[in-house]
């Protein structure tokens, strides 16, 4: 049986992540994970923080805390909000671990061994009174070609042209102010990507399944030509380089972080050694579907950078087969930003309204063909229309009307009528298409399939009215019944909680899967229903859009 294999992009460690990390890589990969689990599927779902890199340092600097005090407090904030998300994580770890330093060092050993990595020197500037060789977006000062006088050491945003921190007139530490810097020359690891490229076209171009967004930039790095790349950092935080001569040096936080979805794994295997093997998942296995989810900021280092390491080893690493890569979503037009504070945090979202809010919300506007904007209003507008007025007014009438009419007990009954026709054969397509989109990672499909159901029960049992028609009130019933366990398996992925809470209150199992419409529709399988502790869904008022307009801004 073939083994899935996902993973979703490792969020930094820095600061809680936002909406938009949310939505672009952990919340879909989550819902492809259920589904597939869903149906029966044997998944592995890896995640963890990405905790090297000089953000990591500044922000512990900020909070006054050693880093790696630091990375273990955000750690655990991140994974408590991901618990709370309802992301099903099999592993959530860390590319701190020991498993992460030995492989990171074994696979550039390997590199090094294979001669794809290769002695180099490069100048960096020093910061005397930080301390600190500085990264390039780290040295401030006046652009040489516009005389902007807060240009980055990488580009200068007044004009946009690219930047050498030699460049900079008057260069000076972004994390200090200080003046007082020194260009030094120190030497430094290179991967050999120039080498790899054709093996990488090949590979890239054997990958018809990749949509378009992920295959053009994958092919626009590879039409532009490589560089070979720097792949260590005179830093203190991170995978120390254990050659000689390199003492006090690192690997850069991107070579050592997708290395992180392996080490990550061998975590988890390293938890339960008798049950669990990593390198069932990770030594290239016919058996293995390997999916990984992220924004497209990250794709050139997943469809590039990665597996080129990969590949170079000669070890017989797994290679990603499909890539999920989405756009942005904005605030309102604007860029979601850590380092601005600007836009929603996963636990301030977690503060205002339980998490299935989010969850549909978030998938339903998916920035999958193009970026795609939050607004407030437009969150009230799709909770309100589909959450409140279509699955949770299909709810609330069925159960107000049967509580009165049958306490709790399912009418049998053993025929149905051309209504309940109609139903299974609209009920069809639409499942039809669910499972189609579900499978392809079609997510905005998927939600408006899944609505289109709902949908279906509200209008059944409206039009059919139970509470004026006494001869069909049975059938009437029960089908909604059965409509209504079929809903809650198949909002699983997409509402977790509510999900639960309906099948709980059927006695059925919500995570189970489903069969065809007609089989799903004409039994007699559920026999009682609870009545349920609270309205399933409730509508956000215009004032609760206004306050959070004012404390988020907009
Ligand atoms: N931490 C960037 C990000 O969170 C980076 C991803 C690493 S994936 C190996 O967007
Ligand atoms: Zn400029």
């Amino acid at each position: 049986m073939t083994k899935h294999l996902i993973t979703s992009a490792l969020p930094y460690i820095n600061g809680t992540k936002h909406l938009g990390n949310l939505v672009g890589s952990m919340l879909p990969a989550d819902i492809y994970a259920r589904y597939l689990r869903q149906k029966g599927e044997q998944v592995l779902f890896i995640c963890g923080t990405d905790e090297h890199g000089t953000p990591a340092e500044l922000a512990a600097l900020k909070n006054n805390m050693a880093v790696g005090e630091y990375c273990e407090k955000m750690y655990q904030k991140q994974n408590e909000i991901y618990e709370k998300l309802g992301i099903s994580f099999d592993y959530f770890g860390r590319t701190s671990s020991q498993q992460n330093k030995i492989l990171t060092q074994h696979i550039a050993n390997a590199l090094y061994e294979k001669g794809y990595i290769y002695e180099g020197t490069v100048k960096q500037f020093y910061s005397i009174d930080d301390d600190l060789y500085l990264p390039d977006r780290y040295v401030e000062g006046e652009c040489p070609h516009c005389g902007y006088e807060n240009a980055r050491g990488d580009q200068c945003e007044n004009c946009t042209k690219l930047l050498d921190p030699e460049d900079l007139v008057k260069p000076r530490s972004a994390i200090s102010g200080s003046e007082n810097l020194e260009l030094r020359e120190s030497k430094h690891l290179f991967l050999s990507l120039k080498k790899m490229e054709g093996k990488l076209r090949t590979w890239i171009e054997t990958k018809e399944e990749w949509s378009p967004l992920v295959k053009s930039i994958a092919l626009k790095w590879l039409n532009e030509g490589l560089q070979d790349r720097c792949i260590t950092r005179d830093l203190k935080w991170g995978v120390p380089v254990d050659r000689p001569g390199y003492e006090g040096k690192v690997y850069y936080v991107w070579f050592d972080a997708p290395i992180g979805y392996i080490s990550i794994t061998k975590e988890w295997s390293d938890q339960a050694p008798e049950e669990r093997n990593w390198e069932d998942y990770w030594k290239d296995d016919k058996d293995v579907e390997y999916t990984q989810f992220m924004a497209k900021d990250n794709v050139p280092f997943h469809t590039i950078s990665f597996p080129a390491t990969l590949m170079a080893a000669e070890e017989n690493w797994k290679l990603v087969d499909n890539l999920k890569g989405f756009n942005w979503l904005t605030y309102y037009g604007g860029k979601f930003s850590t380092s601005q504070g600007r836009g929603i945090f996963t636990d301030q979202a977690l503060e205002i309204m339980p998490t299935d809010y989010w969850r549909y919300y978030l998938i339903a506007r998916a920035p999958e063909g193009s970026d795609s904007s939050f607004t407030w209003e437009d969150f009230q507008q799709v909770c309100n229309k589909d959450l409140a007025d279509v699955l949770g007014n299909f709810v609330n009438r069925l159960y107000k009307f049967s509580q009165k009419k049958y306490n709790g007990e399912v009418p049998n009954v053993s025929k149905w009528d051309e209504a309940e026709n109609n139903l299974c054969q609209q009920l069809d397509k639409h499942l039809k298409a669910f499972d189609k989109h579900m499978s392809d990672r079609e997510y905005r499909k998927s939600a408006q399939e899944l609505r289109q159901i709902w949908s279906l029960g509200n209008v059944y049992i409206a039009e059919e009215a139970p509470w004026s028609n006494p001869d069909r009130m049975d059938i009437i019933i029960r089908t909604s019944f059965n409509l209504l366990g079929l809903i809650a398996r198949l909002s699983n992925s997409f509402l977790p909680d509510t999900s639960f809470i309906i099948g709980k209150s059927l006695n059925i199992k919500s995570s189970e899967s489903w069969t065809n419409a007609e089989e799903e529709i004409k039994n007699n399988k559920i026999s009682t229903f609870k009545q349920l502790d609270d309205v399933l869904f409730r509508k956000i008022e215009d004032a609760e859009v206004e306050s959070w307009k004012d404390k988020f801004g907009c």
